[in-house]
């Protein structure tokens, strides 16, 4: 078993109820055992343009997939959630990001781990360390220490 971390996030449609549905739908994804969820937070949207306030949290999986049958698998689900591939960093109604996936660093065209965008985005780093405060990146930065040089952002915990 490979234990991951997925990003959820949503700002539109009722992020929560996306948030909530997105992990019941993650929980029923074969060979996999949904562990754990962190709490929601509220976040000031990262990027450019103006758009709704995002709702951002972390889960944990354990799978037997490998990295891109797992990526299957989250696709289909941000499918199912109406997500529409259309401007690059514009709001969606569902995201599913795999963050981490066990101790492994993967770069293939669909896929690249760990998420290169965890050093700079609280809203994923600090759900994170709800769920592993002592995690250590495959690279052996600890986790700690990318929080303490996050930028910060607008952050909230539901
Ligand atoms: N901003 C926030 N706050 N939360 C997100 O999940 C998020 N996702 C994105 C972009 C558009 C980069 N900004 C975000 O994909």
């Amino acid at each position: 078993m490979t234990r991951c971390y997925i990003g959820l996030g949503s700002n539109l449609a009722d992020p929560v109820g996306q948030l909530r549905s997105a992990l019941d739908a993650m929980a029923q994804i074969a060979r996999t055992r949904l562990a754990e969820c962190s709490p929601f937070y509220t976040s000031a949207p990262v990027g450019p343009g103006e758009q709704p306030d995002y709702v951002n949290a972390v889960a944990e999986l354990e799978t037997d997939l490998g990295a891109e049958a797992l990526l299957d698998a989250l696709q289909a689900i941000e499918n199912a959630h109406g997500r529409e591939r259309t401007v690059r960093w514009g709001a969606r109604t569902l995201d599913l990001d795999v963050l981490l996936f066990g101790n492994q660093t993967l770069a293939t065209e669909r896929l690249e781990v760990p998420h290169p965008r965890i050093p700079e985005r609280n809203f994923v780093l600090v759900p994170l360390a709800d769920l592993a405060p002592d995690l250590v990146m495959p690279d052996g930065t600890p986790l700690r220490d990318l929080l303490e040089q996050c930028p910060a952002n607008r952050l909230h915990r539901l």
